[in-house]
């Protein structure tokens, strides 16, 4: 039986991977995706999913557009975020891509979130978030009974090491970081798929070369989007070759043996002048406090790219 899930993402070219994989991977049914703002406005994000799920063929589900701005503080603007300077002015420059095939679901994404939870059996779902976590705090704020009927959350976010935006926090969780401390305070097992293990999904140049012998259309627009993602990489983090961040959510969720985890307590820090939006992660118990949730440690590389070029291949046939 595949694992259903929803996919709550910021497209963003790392989200379109994590799309794409959802959809090409046997291991998953992609029930929904919803929308958020983050790696760009909401409308650019939204207008993103749709291209992108139009794209690999996810024509037959539900998509609805959530959360335009933060819960609580205002949204971040900078050149590192919104308009930004890895994703582009789309959100998703690069190749051109299909106009959407399908319509917006009416609701919020929120609402979308509850009604396929709330008509499915308890456990029935897996919520994987890969951008800041507005949709699933909102979700669960209007339907508390959620947070037991869920299976998991297992998000693309937060870091135990470093941040990516200060020293401290990660993107998605500095983007709305009141949002993920309710995910990750809340009484549902969190996987956090951060940095730390995003960083070893690396494009490296022997994997771009068999994802173009793929040679159909979709492994090429992959090849540019990875060509746009990874010369932004590049020149603004000083990383050679493109970590692709969110298709490692879906992944965790498709083999707990290729996404490696380890439980913790894990909360969100939102007090803090220098450390506010960092995912506060103890491993060892010093704080005494139930290991509430999961970290992602070590990836298996190999097993990793196998899983995304299998799915480029399967979607590029239907
Ligand atoms: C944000 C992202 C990726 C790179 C930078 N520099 C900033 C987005 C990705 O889509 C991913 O979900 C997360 N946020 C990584 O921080
Ligand atoms: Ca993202």
């Amino acid at each position: 039986m595949p694992k259903k899930i929803i996919l709550d993402v910021d497209p963003g070219h790392d989200d379109a991977i994590a799309i794409l994989l959802a959809k090409g991977n046997p291991e998953i049914e992609l029930a929904a995706i919803t929308s958020v703002a983050g790696n760009q406005i909401l409308s650019k994000t939204t207008y993103n999913t749709l291209r992108v799920a139009t794209l690999v063929g996810a024509t037959d589900i539900p998509i609805a557009a959530g959360a335009e701005f933060p819960l609580v503080r205002d949204q971040i603007t900078d050149a590192d975020s919104i308009a930004g300077s890895v994703h582009g002015e789309s959100g998703l420059d690069g190749p051109v891509l299909p106009e959407p095939a399908m319509e917006l679901d009416p609701r919020h994404a929120a609402q979308l979130i509850i009604d396929l939870v709330m008509a499915g059996e308890p456990g029935e779902y897996t919520l994987v978030p890969t951008g800041p976590l507005t949709n699933i705090a909102l979700a669960m704020r209007l339907q508390p009974e959620i947070v037991t009927r869920v299976k998991e959350v297992v998000l693309m976010g937060g870091a135990y090491t470093q941040g990516n935006v200060t020293p401290a926090a990660e993107f998605n969780i500095l983007a709305d970081a009141e949002a993920a401390a309710a995910v990750f305070n809340a009484d549902w097992q969190v996987t956090m798929v951060g940095l730390d293990l995003t960083h070893q999904a690396v494009a490296t140049p022997e994997i771009r070369e068999r994802i173009r012998a793929i040679d159909t259309d979709i492994s090429r627009v992959v090849d540019e989007w990875l060509d746009f993602f990874g010369a932004n990489y590049d020149s603004v983090w000083k990383m050679p070759y493109p970590p692709i961040h969110d298709a490692c959510a879906v992944a965790r969720v498709i083999s707990a043996d290729i996404v490696k985890a380890e439980k913790a307590f894990i909360t969100v820090e939102t007090a803090g002048k220098w450390t506010y939006g960092e995912t506060v992660t103890d491993f060892l118990g010093a704080y005494g406090l139930p290991f509430n949730n999961l970290a992602a440690t070590e990836l298996d590389f190999d097993a990793f790219w196998d899983l995304i070029i299998d799915a480029i291949k399967t979607v590029s046939k239907s």
